[in-house]
């Protein structure tokens, strides 16, 4: 993948968005994101089929607008509708089989440690996520803040490869994020919950330049 892909990587899921996801997400898609992960969880999150509709309007959306429409966790409903990659987590099936499976889409992977980091790599990860670099309140089983030394460390050791912070991070923090050599940034409320989700959005992607 191009690492500039990942420059504003967009994360969000229903119980994110005070709006509706898909208006959230146009709105994101006007502000510049590159990238956008559909990640359904938490209170009040869709299942079955509301969450499969729910995936192919956003998937319509990001398709038009020509950015990466990527599914978390949910390795069968991203191969069912065609998504363009998935994310996982340490928690979730092997990187090496979500690999065989989603063939030449996207797979990035959630890495808390330079092992895991490199791991991933092996498995034949296109990108890491790794954080949460600030404290955040999105997800509550986060591993403790991490700040930016583990990105700067592992950019160091492999310059090329892509790599995305995520958690806690603002339009104030993401400058340092990216001085610290991350390609990109992910974010959730620092965009879902903005009153304006694409002035959010054109300000993150004016800091990543
Ligand atoms: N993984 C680590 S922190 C986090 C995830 C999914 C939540 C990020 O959300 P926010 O609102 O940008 O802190
Ligand atoms: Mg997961």
């Amino acid at each position: 993948m191009d690492n500039k892909q990942l420059a504003v990587y967009f994360i969000a899921g229903t119980p994110n968005c005070p709006k509706s996801i898909e208006q959230t997400l146009e709105e994101a898609i006007k502000g510049g994101i590159t990238m956008f992960q559909f990640r359904e969880k938490g209170k009040g999150a869709l299942v079955g089929e509301a969450k499969k509709e729910t995936a192919l309007r956003l998937q319509l959306i990001c398709r038009e607008a020509g950015i990466p429409f990527i599914v978390n966790d949910d390795i069968e409903l991203a191969i069912e509708i065609g998504a363009d990659g998935v994310h996982i987590g340490q928690e979730d099936k092997a990187a090496s089989i979500v690999r065989d499976k989603i063939k030449g889409g996207i797979v990035g992977v959630s890495v808390h440690t330079m092992e895991e980091f490199e791991e991933a790599i092996k498995d034949g990860a296109d990108y890491v996520g790794t954080g949460p670099i600030y404290a955040t309140v999105t997800k509550s089983d986060t591993r403790p803040v991490a700040g930016t030394s583990l990105i700067r460390r592992m950019k160091e050791r492999y310059p090329e490869f892509p790599v995305v912070g995520i958690g806690g991070i603002t339009l104030e923090t993401a400058g340092a994020v990216m001085e610290a050599g991350a390609d990109g940034v992910s974010i959730i409320t620092a965009i879902s919950m903005a009153d304006d989700p694409a002035e959010a959005a054109a300000y993150l992607k004016k800091e990543m330049q």
